[in-house]
């Protein structure tokens, strides 16, 4: 099947073996949040504070050991090369508050990832699910306290990211998102934005290595409770990431449902050199639902490879259902992830290219439409195949796990 595949693909111009050569070095970041529902391990016990999740699917991890015994499972069934995208509130043991986090905190997940073989380890702030969110409000807050408790949190969180890269010998991205809006009409829009950049402006000076950090920043449209208003808008955090040397992370849930991240990748990637993702998938809102292999998201995967940027974006997964079997999810959306850049890496882009400089859009449509249907199954059974991860009936070995383990914690 994949000789044929191959043929078919060489008859289009396309390179199967240099497509699978390349896919497997481009890196996933993977969110540990999918494992118990965004709780984190620092005793908060429910997602708040601009974070919900819907379902009640039995088998949540409950502590550490049951999320990394469920990482380690799911990991094994995602084919590439892995990260692991933690937020600040999984710190292990910690008995300080998070404005005191230090590396010793996630000395733990540092063994972890190197014992099932990650690349490195990029690290969220965590500004929900915690008492100091006053008033939904965060690093934007009237309230002097609480704005430096979130500065010194983010602080804390550049010097455990520097930590993480040193250990990991990878770079880490340090996101920050915060919920910070309002529900109903302002009386000051430009106040709060300024106080968030104030803060931003305390984070970054504290000295961390560029080298080993990278620090972006999340914009949002709008969430459930804060509809009218939000702080770190998209306009707010391009203007200041462009300012000041750090990059945007662009999560596909938080535009307009007829904005496309696929289109904003390339506006930035003319000015930036590097731009971060959350991938998602939004219905009819921020909803988080599971990675599908959509057209959206097959956008998103081109612009990545035909504008030879697999170095410059960083791909981070961020959804998070409830509803069904947790590791079920997170593997299908992590293969998607992976099947839509094999996609990508599958086109003739060249050729797609030229066409429309020459104006040839009649060819550049058939073509794109022929490109459609050619034998993509075949090749990404290879790539299992050559990665070692189980193929289309990988989803036999989460049943079995879920009957002999999840089923067991109640
Ligand atoms: C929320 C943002 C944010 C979170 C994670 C858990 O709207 O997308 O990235 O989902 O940090
Ligand atoms: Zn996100």
């Amino acid at each position: 099947m994949y000789d044929y595949a191959k043929k078919v693909y060489a008859e289009y111009g396309v390179d199967t073996e240099a497509a699978l050569a390349k896919l497997k070095d481009i890196p996933v970041s993977i969110h540990c949040w999918q494992g118990d529902d965004v709780i984190g391990l620092d005793g908060g016990g429910t997602a708040s504070g601009g974070i919900q999740t819907t379902g009640n699917y039995p088998g949540r991890a409950r502590n550490f050991d049951e999320l990394k015994a469920d990482i380690k499972k799911a990991f094994s069934l995602m084919p590439g090369t892995k990260r692991l995208n933690l937020h600040a509130s999984y710190a292990v043991g910690a008995t300080v508050d998070r404005d005191k986090y230090e590396p010793k905190h996630f000395k733990a997940w540092v063994d972890f990832a190197k014992e099932i073989g990650l690349q490195g380890i990029d690290f969220n702030p965590t500004m929900f699910s915690h008492k100091n969110v006053k008033d939904g409000l965060t690093l934007s807050s009237p309230d002097e306290i609480i704005r430096k408790f979130w500065v010194e949190h983010c602080k804390a969180c550049l010097k455990i990211a520097e930590y993480f890269a040193t250990e990991m010998n990878s770079h880490c991205l340090v996101n920050i998102w915060i919920p910070d809006g309002f529900k109903d009409v302002p009386a000051d829009r430009l106040t709060p934005r300024l106080r968030l950049k104030k803060s931003l402006d305390e984070i970054l000076s504290c000295g961390y290595d560029k080298n080993k950090v990278i620090v972006a920043v999340e914009s949002k449209v709008f969430g459930i409770g804060v509809e009218s208003y939000t702080v770190g808008s998209n306009e707010f955090y391009q203007n200041y990431a462009a300012k000041n040397g750090i990059c945007c992370l662009l999560d596909n849930g938080h535009y307009h449902p007829l904005e496309y991240v696929s289109d904003k990748i390339p506006a930035l990637l003319a000015f930036y050199d590097r731009v971060a993702l959350h991938v998602t998938r939004g219905v009819r809102w921020d909803s988080d639902h599971v990675v599908l292999l959509e057209d959206e998201l097959k956008e998103i995967a081109k612009e990545i490879v035909r504008n030879d940027a697999t170095e410059k974006v960083m791909i981070g997964l961020d959804y998070f259902d409830a509803s069904i079997n947790r590791l079920a999810a997170w593997i299908v959306g992590q293969r998607n992830m992976q099947k839509a850049l094999l996609w990508a890496l599958l086109q003739p882009n060249g050729k797609l290219k030229a066409l429309q400089d020459e104006s040839n859009f009649t060819e550049l449509m058939v073509l794109q439409e022929e490109l459609k249907t050619l034998p993509f199954e075949a090749v990404w059974a290879e790539y299992l195949n050559r990665q070692k991860v189980a193929g289309a009936n990988w989803y036999g070995q989460i049943k079995e796990y879920e009957k002999t383990v999840l089923n067991h914690r109640s």
